[in-house]
C-alpha cells in the first residue's frame, strides 16, 4: 500500500470568492447569473417570487421588494457589489445602503439618469449631447403647446418605472393629450413631452466600465423594434457609416465617464433620416441590445457586468462572425398547444446552427420569453433564420410553411 504524504490538497473556497447581489429576478439576473457560475462567484437575488427565472436558479435567493428598504438590506449583506436587474429601485433607498457601505455599482448618482428620464434629458442637454426637443409636462396645456410647437403627434413619457413601451404615448390631438395627461397626474405620474423623431433605424451602443476606470464597447448595433418593444438585433449594424458608428462609440464612453456608470450601459440611439445621432433612452445594466454577445463576441454583456462592478480588468469585446443576429421569442397572443419542449426539439433538428436562450418564464402575449442567437456571414440569411427560429419556438409555426411531420 502506497502512502500519499506530503501532498496538501486546497479545497476550492468559495467564500473566498466575491458573491454579487442583483436587484430583481428576471431574464437579465438568470443570464447573469450563468456568468457568475464560470467566474467562480456566487450571484444572490433579490427577487420578487420564487419562480422568477433567476430565482429558479440561484442558490441564494432573498424573497421581497426591491420598493422594501430591509429586504434590499438583507440581500446586501455580506455581498462585493450590489447590482441591478431593472431600474426600478427608489434612489433613496440606495443613497442609504451606500451611506451604511453597501457597494452600490452603478452608484445611485449615476443610476438616476437611467431611471428619471427628466434628469437624463436635462444633463444630456447640458453636456451638449444631442437629445430630441423636450419638455417637463406638469399640466394639460403645457402638453398641448408642446404639440402644436414640435408637431403632432408627439411623444408622451413617464419620468419614471416604464419599459418595454409601458409608459410611453403618443398623443395625435390636443382633445387626446389632455385626457391623458390628466389622467397620468391623477394617478401620480411624473411626465415629459418629447418631438418625435423623424427616424431611419434604432441603433445600441454598448459599453462597459470598472470603477477604475477601463472601459470598452462592442459594436453599434441596430435594434428592430416592433409594438414598442426590441424584437431583432443586427450586430454590428448593417451600413452603418464609420464616423456615425465611431461617434456612437466616442458618444458610450464620454457618456459613460462623465456620468461616474459602473457596469454596463447601453446607450438607445435614433439614427435620423439626415445621418445624425440622437439620445433616446439610457439604461445601466445588462440590455437587450446585448445578448447578441452571449454568443457572438469574445466577452458578453453578462461578464463584463460582473467584471466591471467588482472591477476586474475588462474582457476583449471582439464579435466572433462577420454578423450576428438575435431575435427575442414573444410570447404568442395565444400560447400554443405544444410544448415548449417540443418546439425546442424541432427547432434543434432543422436548425442545428441556432443557439436558443429560454428564461424560464410563462408565456404571456408579447412577453420577452427568451432569445435566439445566430451566428454567420450573409446579413439578410441570418436574420431571416434567426427570426424564423424565434417565431417558431413561440408559435409552434413555420412562417416559410415547413411541416415537421411530413
Ligand atoms: N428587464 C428590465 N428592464 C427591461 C427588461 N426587459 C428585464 C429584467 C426584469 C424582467 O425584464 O430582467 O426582471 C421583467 O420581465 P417581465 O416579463 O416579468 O415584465
Amino acid at each position: 500500500m502506497t502512502i500519499l504524504v506530503n501532498v496538501t490538497p486546497r479545497s476550492f473556497e468559495a467564500s473566498a470568492m466575491p458573491t454579487v447581489t442583483m436587484v430583481g429576478g428576471g431574464q437579465l439576473a438568470r443570464m447573469t447569473h450563468q456568468a457568475a457560475i464560470a467566474l467562480g462567484q456566487r450571484l444572490r437575488v433579490l427577487a420578487e417570487n420564487p419562480d422568477d427565472p433567476a430565482a429558479q436558479v440561484s442558490p441564494e435567493v432573498v424573497l421581497g421588494s426591491h420598493t422594501d428598504l430591509t429586504a434590499l438590506r438583507k440581500a446586501a449583506v455580506g455581498s462585493h457589489a450590489l447590482t441591478f436587474d431593472h431600474e426600478h429601485v427608489p434612489t433613496e433607498h440606495l443613497e442609504a445602503l451606500v451611506a451604511e457601505g453597501v457597494n452600490v455599482q452603478p452608484p445611485p448618482g449615476a443610476l438616476v439618469y437611467a431611471q428619471d428620464k427628466l434628469a437624463m434629458r436635462t444633463k444630456l442637454s447640458a453636456l451638449g449631447l444631442p437629445v430630441p426637443a423636450f419638455t417637463p409636462v406638469r399640466e394639460p396645456a403645457a402638453a398641448v403647446r408642446f404639440g402644436d410647437d414640435h408637431g403632432w403627434p408627439f411623444v408622451l413619457k413617464a419620468v419614471r418605472g416604464g419599459y418595454d413601451g409601458r409608459g410611453v404615448w403618443m398623443p395625435e390631438s390636443a382633445a387626446e393629450a389632455e385626457t391623458l395627461v390628466a389622467e397620468q397626474l391623477t394617478r401620480g405620474a411624473e411626465l415629459l413631452a418629447e418631438a418625435k423623431v423623424d427616424l431611419r433605424r434604432e441603433l445600441s451602443a454598448m459599453v462597459a466600465r470598472s470603477p477604475y476606470g477601463q472601459a470598452a464597447t462592442w459594436p453599434v448595433v441596430e435594434t428592430v423594434q416592433r409594438n414598442g418593444q426590441c424584437a431583432v438585433v443586427i450586430a454590428p449594424a448593417p451600413d452603418l457609416a464609420e464616423e456615425l458608428a465611431a461617434e456612437a462609440e466616442t458618444l458610450a464612453l464620454n457618456l459613460a465617464r462623465e456620468l461616474g456608470v459602473v457596469g454596463v450601459m447601453a446607450v438607445e440611439l435614433f439614427e435620423t433620416r439626415d445621418g445624425k445621432l440622437l439620445v433616446n433612452e439610457l439604461a445601466m445594466r445588462p440590455h437587450n441590445s446585448g445578448h447578441w454577445g452571449m454568443d457572438g463576441a469574445r466577452t458578453g454583456q453578462f461578464e463584463q457586468h460582473l467584471r466591471a462592478v467588482l472591477d476586474y480588468p475588462l474582457g476583449d469585446t471582439e464579435p466572433l462572425a462577420p454578423v450576428t443576429v438575435m431575435a427575442n421569442i414573444l410570447g404568442a397572443a395565444q400560447a400554443p398547444a405544444m410544448s415548449m419542449d417540443e418546439r425546442l426539439h424541432h427547432l434543434f433538428a432543422r436548425l442545428p446552427r441556432a443557439k436558443v436562450h429560454l428564461y424560464g418564464k410563462g408565456e404571456r402575449p408579447d412577453r420577452k420569453i427568451g432569445h435566439v442567437n445566430i451566428l454567420g456571414d450573409d446579413v439578410a440569411e441570418v436574420r431571416e433564420q434567426a427570426e424564423r427560429a424565434a417565431y417558431w419556438m413561440s408559435h409552434a409555426v413555420w412562417t416559410d410553411g415547413w411541416d415537421p411531420h411530413e
